[in-house]
């Protein structure tokens, strides 16, 4: 995959350089600079059946979030200190539910992870199976449950969210804990794709997760919350490495969220060129054009068509390569927009 993305580029180019100026060394020029910059990239074709073109342009962020933060005092200022209860790292679990606990503690100042029932907004926690999209947690007075996890090791990160999903970037928001289960449901798993993921069942799943957290809210004897999670599977993890953690966008974005749609992740060991380390973050829209972030900040993009996108984030090295690391650096997601 990375092989051919890398081959095919330079040849592309040569065939429109030779044409253009029936000469050989254009495309090794071409192909030189190309190496160096990385920026030139691929135009893809929209996919059949899209409507319109779609322009999308980083925007600054969005007025009403920066009026949320206004309202909410010094909680952006916070430095939330998480620490998982359960799962242990290195911990072996013989069920099918994961039980995930924990501990809220470092500079608050009036963090409190906690859904508003009248907005169905707040601060939350982004919990991450393997490399599976987030789950949101809001009550940390009960655990939340992973349900149906199949067999075998996993990974799981978390850390601390805002109301609009974007994450608390302190070192002690993140955690990773490894563990194994053993045992549990595993006859009864969905059909997976090549990469261990099944997609198809999260509209579903997510919208059981949403009518349980409602639930919970009107009443205190309802299940806790928690998610029937697609099966999946560690990535081989070097936690020394460079770890790129996606997080936003995911799911359906509507209103307000898909006119400047969020992009936000998590870089563990890895300091961006514009921060004065080495690495880049390259997004990828619909397959179109490679772009960079080279702040660890969200962005936002506007001019999004209605429908279903996917998003790729990937954290890339100087040489311009996807830095590997058990798979989690290069991570596509689909997303729905509907405005
Ligand atoms: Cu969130």
């Amino acid at each position: 995959m990375k092989l051919s993305a890398r081959l095919s580029l330079p040849v592309t180019l040569c065939v429109v350089f030779a044409v253009a100026l029936l000469s050989s060394s254009a495309c090794t020029t071409t192909q030189n600079a190309n190496a160096n910059t990385t920026a030139t990239t691929t135009v893809t074709p929209p996919p059949a059946g899209s409507p319109s073109p779609q322009n999308l342009n980083v925007a600054p962020r969005p007025q009403r979030l920066a009026d949320m933060m206004a309202a909410r005092g010094e909680q952006d200022e916070a430095e939330p200190a998480l620490r998982f209860v359960e799962p242990r790292d290195g911990a072996t679990i013989a069920s099918s539910t994961v039980n995930v606990k924990l501990a809220l503690a470092g500079e608050l100042k009036g963090y409190k992870p906690m859904k508003d029932p009248a907005t169905g907004m707040g601060n939350h926690i982004h919990v991450i199976l393997d490399n599976q999209p987030y789950e949101a947690y809001y009550n940390l007075d009960q655990s939340f449950e992973l349900r149906n996890v199949t067999a075998g090791k996993h990974t799981l990160r978390i850390f601390a969210s805002r109301p609009w999903h974007e994450s608390y970037k302190n070192a002690g928001s993140f955690q990773m804990v490894t563990f194994n289960v053993t045992g549990g449901g595993d006859a009864s798993r969905p059909t997976t794709t090549a990469t261990g993921q099944t997609m198809a069942d999260n509209k579903n799943a997510n919208a059981n997760a949403g009518a349980n957290t409602n639930a919970a809210n009107a009443n205190a004897a309802a299940p806790r919350e928690g998610k029937e999670m697609p099966a999946s599977q560690a990535g081989e993890i070097d936690r020394a490495k460079p770890l790129l953690t996606y997080s936003r966008p995911k799911g359906e974005n509507k209103g307000a969220d898909a006119e400047a749609v969020m992009i936000d992740f998590w870089l563990s060991n890895a300091k961006l060129q514009g921060d004065g380390g080495e690495y880049r973050v390259r997004y990828m829209v619909d397959g179109g054009d490679a772009k960079f972030i080279d702040k660890w900040e969200p962005i936002w993009l506007t001019g999004w068509t209605n429908g279903k996108h996917t998003v790729k984030l990937e954290l890339v090295g100087k040489d311009g390569n996807v830095v590997e690391n058990g798979g989690y650096n290069s991570t596509s997601r689909e997303i729905t927009v509907s405005k």
